[in-house]
């Protein structure tokens, strides 16, 4: 890239996203070491390990998510060519007059795989089956290969994403795509030929290598209202999993109606606009410059027009950019930085890396700083376990200094008895276990796929069966409610078995000063609130609604389409969760256990010996001696590196932090 003043501030957003998989790579490859100490110095349990593996693939698969979301034609592709392609020198992403992306197309980057479109058929929505599905059918997708070095041939390729095609009124039906019935209405457009047009496409990828695409960025450009309407996997799942939405107005057509309701539909509620990572562009300012108004006519009349539109969203002032998303990629092209700060869009691009970022961490600091905590919690349990083990050790055998043969003896069966004693205690943890595995079944039982395949076939068939709007309502709400109660029994259920292990805990600390370790719980919070939302958003579209036969149907569709695969989805994420909340659960009572096992066996080895006379007692404590220092070591090891992965899980991004200084 040039090292002109324009390209250093298009590096701006770059250096930070780099700063950020910067600080992610240190931070795995921390706790890679970690992972290979703990293994070398057969500190851990195969538990420990798989959750250090965990961990690392979390912060592999990090992924920082950009949307645009507007009515058609408010600039959404353009602002992405300018924000993110400029340095090709051309236009990639097709943008022109009129309805241009007709398919929600993401940009990312696979390593290791040749840069390409993927596109998605529109028939694939016949299947009911999720676009997230789809992506490990890689046979299911329309491949073109694109060529990085000619930017010509790249924008040819990519025109795919603005195709159509004309199909009958049924079939666009039966594709579940809504169409209008004139012109006031939202929908599929009739064509001059009488046919309805419709996307060709479902959904597109650009598989492209990028600086920042590199680094894990992924964006997402949406199609304006009509086609957009139509995926609901978007409205679900990829626009609330963005960390930053960018909603796209355009200052010659100012906020019209359908503006409102892409709006309302896709950012949501004031509440959630006027929450973290959501920016308001107003585009096209440009179209100001009339060569007859003087600078500050036209900077009074874009604060004008900034203003009355955070009036009319309710979004804070300062989230409201004016920008001209033509000129900056003029301007970034022809390096002409003039034109670059006319267009205003470093103004954009610093609040999007303000927005991007800082959040991100939050996210990977929140979740990883959890499970680290876990995984540094067992093994600082279990090295305390042997320290403790040698001194104990230690005191016993210098008790037996001077001692006779008679009192080695008794102290022989004293360790004998102790083991004894602890595996029949180990034998009654084993019965708790079946005990445990009692409850753990039935909390599966509750979260199983079968049975909540068992109530959507049955909603299925009440939906179908149902003639009016009401009964509709009445299958959809009695659908989320089964899953709530369901949701529920098994946090009832999970919390028993926390209390059950609670019991077992504390005995075991009790008789054998095990550490007193406290199983954290499963929460279904998480699970309710996505639930909570996607019926929220049903109940907003419905309201007030009175729908006829056809309609229905196509509510339906879209009902199995969204909602109940996104439950499913939550189900599955549920029996993860719960798969790793049980081995959680367990593994620092067995590792415990393990390692009381293996110094009992010591002990009573290394009496023996003395006992046997094959080996003195100087011998044996100056053995513990050593044992204890490795111990005692491997603890500071272990404070040092843990220290090292918090710290760098705390640190805060230099950026941020330099704005900080200077104000
Ligand atoms: N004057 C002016 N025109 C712009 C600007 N940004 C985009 N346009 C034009 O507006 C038209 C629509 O832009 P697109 O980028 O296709 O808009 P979109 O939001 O992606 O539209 P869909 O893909 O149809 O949803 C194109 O002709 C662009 O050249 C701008 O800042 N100023
Ligand atoms: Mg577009």
């Amino acid at each position: 890239m040039s090292t002109t003043a324009t390209a250093e501030k298009i590096d701006h957003l770059v250096e930070r996203v780099e700063a950020y998989s910067a600080w992610r790579g240190t931070l795995s490859a921390a706790v890679a070491e970690l992972r290979a100490w703990v293994r070398n110095q057969d500190l851990g349990d195969t538990q420990a390990d798989q959750r250090l593996e965990h961990v690392l693939n979390l912060l592999r698969d990090d992924k920082l998510y950009v949307a645009f979301v507007a009515e058609f034609s408010r600039g959404k592709s353009e602002l992405i060519n300018a924000i993110f392609f400029a340095h090709f020198g051309t236009r990639v992403l097709p943008s022109s007059a009129g309805r241009t992306t007709m398919c929600p197309t993401e940009l990312l980057h696979e390593p290791g795989t040749p840069a390409a479109l993927k596109l998605l058929p529109i028939e694939t929505r016949k299947t009911g089956t999720a676009i997230a599905e789809y992506r490990n059918f890689p046979e299911e997708w329309h491949t073109v290969p694109l060529d990085v070095a000619s930017a010509e041939t790249m924008a040819e390729a990519l025109s795919h994403i603005a195709e159509v095609k004309h199909v009958p009124r049924e079939e666009a039906i039966a594709l579940g795509l809504h169409v209008a019935e004139d012109e006031t209405e939202i929908g599929m457009r009739i064509a001059e030929d009488g046919l309805i047009e419709i996307p060709r496409w479902r959904h597109a990828v650009i598989n492209l290598p990028h600086p920042l695409l590199e680094q894990g960025l992924v964006i997402l450009d949406t199609p304006g209202l009509n086609a957009l309407g139509a995926e609901p996997e978007l409205t679900l799942n990829l626009l609330p999993n963005a960390q930053a939405v960018l909603y796209v107005l355009a200052a010659d057509t100012g906020v019209t109606k359908t503006d409102i309701q892409v709006w309302h539909d896709h950012i949501g509620s004031r509440q959630e606009a006027a929450g973290r990572g959501r920016l308001v562009v107003l585009n096209k300012i440009d179209g100001l410059w009339d060569g007859l108004r003087a600078e500050d006519e036209i900077d009074a009349e874009i604060a004008r027009q900034a203003r009355e539109t955070a009036e009319t969203l309710g979004v804070p002032e300062a989230n409201v950019f004016p920008v001209s998303a033509q000129k900056a990629l003029l301007g970034k092209i022809r390096n002409d930085p003039a034109l670059v700060a006319r267009s205003r869009i470093e103004a954009l691009e610093r609040a999007l890396a303000n927005e991007l970022i800082p959040a991100r961490r939050a996210i990977v600091r929140a979740t990883l700083g959890g499970d680290m905590i876990g995984i540094i919690k067992t093994l600082r349990a279990i090295l305390a376990q042997r320290l403790k083990g040698v001194y104990e050790h230690m005191e016993e055998l210098s008790g037996l200094n001077g001692r006779n043969m008679e009192v080695i003896d008794h102290m022989m069966q004293k360790v004998r008895g102790d083991k004894e004693v602890f595996e029949r205690s180990l034998q009654r943890f084993q019965a708790t276990r079946s005990v445990f595995s009692q409850l753990t079944n039935a909390l599966y039982g509750h979260l199983a796929l079968k049975s909540l395949d068992t109530v959507i076939l049955e909603t299925r068939k009440n939906m179908t069966e149902s003639m009016t709007t009401v009964r509709l309502k009445e299958c959809m709400e009695g659908f989320f409610r089964r899953t709530y109660e369901t949701m529920e029994a098994a946090a009832r259920q999970a919390q028993e078995i926390k209390l059950m292990m609670e019991g077992v805990y504390r005995k075991f600390q009790e008789e054998y000063g095990l550490a007193n370790i406290k199983p954290g719980g499963l929460s279904v919070a998480r699970y309710l609130r996505e639930i909570r939302r996607l019926e929220a958003k049903h109940e907003q579209y419905m309201r007030g609604r009175k729908l006829v036969l056809t309609e229905q149907q196509v509510l339906t569709r879209r009902f199995f389409d969204s909602a109940v695969s996104k439950v499913r989805a939550i189900y599955k994420m549920a029996n993860r969760d719960t798969d790793q909340w049980l081995k959680n659960i367990l593994s620092p009572m067995e590792a415990q256990v393990r390692e009381h096992q293996i110094q009992l066996r010591r002990r009573l080895e290394s009496i023996k010996h003395i006992h046997q006379a094959s080996e003195t007692l100087e011998e044996r404590l100056a053995e513990l001696e050593t044992t204890r220092d490795t111990y005692r070591a491997q603890e500071r090891e272990l404070e040092y590196r843990v220290d090292a992965i918090l710290q760098r899980l705390e640190e805060r991004e230099p950026a941020m932090l330099a704005e900080a200084v200077a104000n």
